[in-house]
Formats: structure tokens, C-alpha cells, sequence
């Protein structure tokens, strides 16, 4: 699947505020990939569907977790981390991607994860920069970006945690490992 047929499946299931969002997710990631070296295609259309499921119906994304996925864990931590692991599901089922390491992609696109792949990364950071974006302290993960991944993806890690504090959510655990492991591996 090119990009083209890609973006016109995701067209359908976007807001166009959102495909906006997601058009600035896959130049950003692809700049990214070729800066850090990743493979350009899997990147590319992991960030095309990164948002797959973005409104999908939440009692449908719960019900789809308790039936069919075997990772149970983004249940009770806010239904905005529904989409990203029904997405991979869906970009599965629904699209007929299979590639593993795409679908990883899209699965940990909101949270991260410990040990995240190189394409993974690129896609959560990407998903925090994109031109669109104009989240307080930004500019500053922009520029961290420009030299180093990990260090850009642990200050969009200590952004979002400060920012879900702030309003009493709650963080989901593998979010906080994430930037933990990232700390760890600084020292
Ligand atoms: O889908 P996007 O808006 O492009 O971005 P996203 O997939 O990163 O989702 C952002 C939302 O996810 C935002 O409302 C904050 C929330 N979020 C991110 N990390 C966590 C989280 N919510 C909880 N409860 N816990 C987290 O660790
Ligand atoms: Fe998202
Ligand atoms: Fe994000
Ligand atoms: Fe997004």
C-alpha cells in the first residue's frame, strides 16, 4: 500500500482538523526517519494510521479490548488511550495490514512504551511536533528533536505526565516506565 492509498482509507475516518493533524504526523516522522534512519515506508504509513480509531465509539473500543485483545491494561486510564491499541487492531482487521512492527506503531503511538522501537518513537514523537501542534514547551521538544531522540521523547513524556497531574488523571503506568527507562539509560 503507498502513501496515497493510505491516506485516502484514513481520509474517511478523520475529521478534517484531524487529517490535517495526521498529514503534519507523517512529514514530521518521515523527516525523522531519515535524520535518525529509519525505514521511510514502515514509518510513513504507521503515521498515516496512527489516529485510525481516533472516533471510533469508546463503549465500542472498551467492549473490542475485553473481547479480542489480550493486553487488557489501557482499560481505566482514560478512554483517550482507546484509541491507539483498537487503532492497531482495526488497521489490522479493517485494512489488512499485518506488519508487526507498523501496527506497534500505531499500538503505542499515546503512551510509548519501554524499549520502544526506533519506528516507534519516531511515530510518538512525531504525534507531539507536527507543525500543528502548539502545546506549551513545544518549541523546546522541536529543537531537542533536531539532535536527539531520547532526550526529545523523555521532555514530551515529562510535559504530558506534569500535564495529566495537573488535571488529576490518572498516568498509565507503562507511560511513567517509559520515561523512567529513558532516565536510566541517560546515567
Ligand atoms: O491522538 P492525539 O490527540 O493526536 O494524541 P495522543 O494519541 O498522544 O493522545 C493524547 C491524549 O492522550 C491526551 O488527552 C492525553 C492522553 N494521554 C497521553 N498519555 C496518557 C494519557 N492519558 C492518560 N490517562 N494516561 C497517559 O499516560
Ligand atoms: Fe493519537
Ligand atoms: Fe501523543
Ligand atoms: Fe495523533
Amino acid at each position: 500500500m503507498n502513501r496515497e492509498q493510505a491516506l485516502a482509507i484514513v481520509k474517511l475516518n478523520l475529521t478534517d482538523h484531524r487529517y490535517t493533524h495526521t498529514l503534519g504526523v507523517v512529514d514530521t516522522a518521515v523527516e525523522l526517519a531519515d535524520r535518525f534512519g529509519a525505514n521511510r515506508e514502515k514509518v510513513e504509513l504507521a503515521a498515516v494510521f496512527h489516529d485510525y480509531a481516533k472516533f471510533r465509539d469508546k463503549e465500542e473500543m472498551k467492549r473490542l479490548v475485553e473481547e479480542k485483545l489480550s493486553d487488557k491494561s489501557c482499560l481505566g486510564f482514560g478512554d483517550e488511550l482507546l484509541h491507539a491499541p483498537c487503532g492497531a487492531y482495526f488497521v489490522e482487521h479493517e485494512v489488512g495490514l499485518t506488519d508487526q512492527e507498523i501496527l506497534n506503531g500505531i499500538r503505542y503511538h499515546t503512551t510509548g512504551r519501554p524499549d520502544m522501537t526506533l519506528l516507534e518513537k519516531i511515530v510518538f514523537l512525531a504525534d507531539y511536533i507536527e507543525p500543528g501542534r502548539k502545546f506549551k514547551g513545544v518549541e523546546d521538544v522541536r529543537k531537542l528533536a533536531k539532535k536527539d531522540l531520547d532526550e526529545a521523547i523523555i521532555q514530551v513524556l515529562e510535559n504530558t505526565i506534569a500535564f495529566l497531574m495537573k488535571r488529576r488523571q490518572l498516568v498509565f503506568p507503562d507511560t511513567l516506565a517509559t520515561y523512567n527507562q529513558l532516565i536510566t539509560n541517560k546515567r
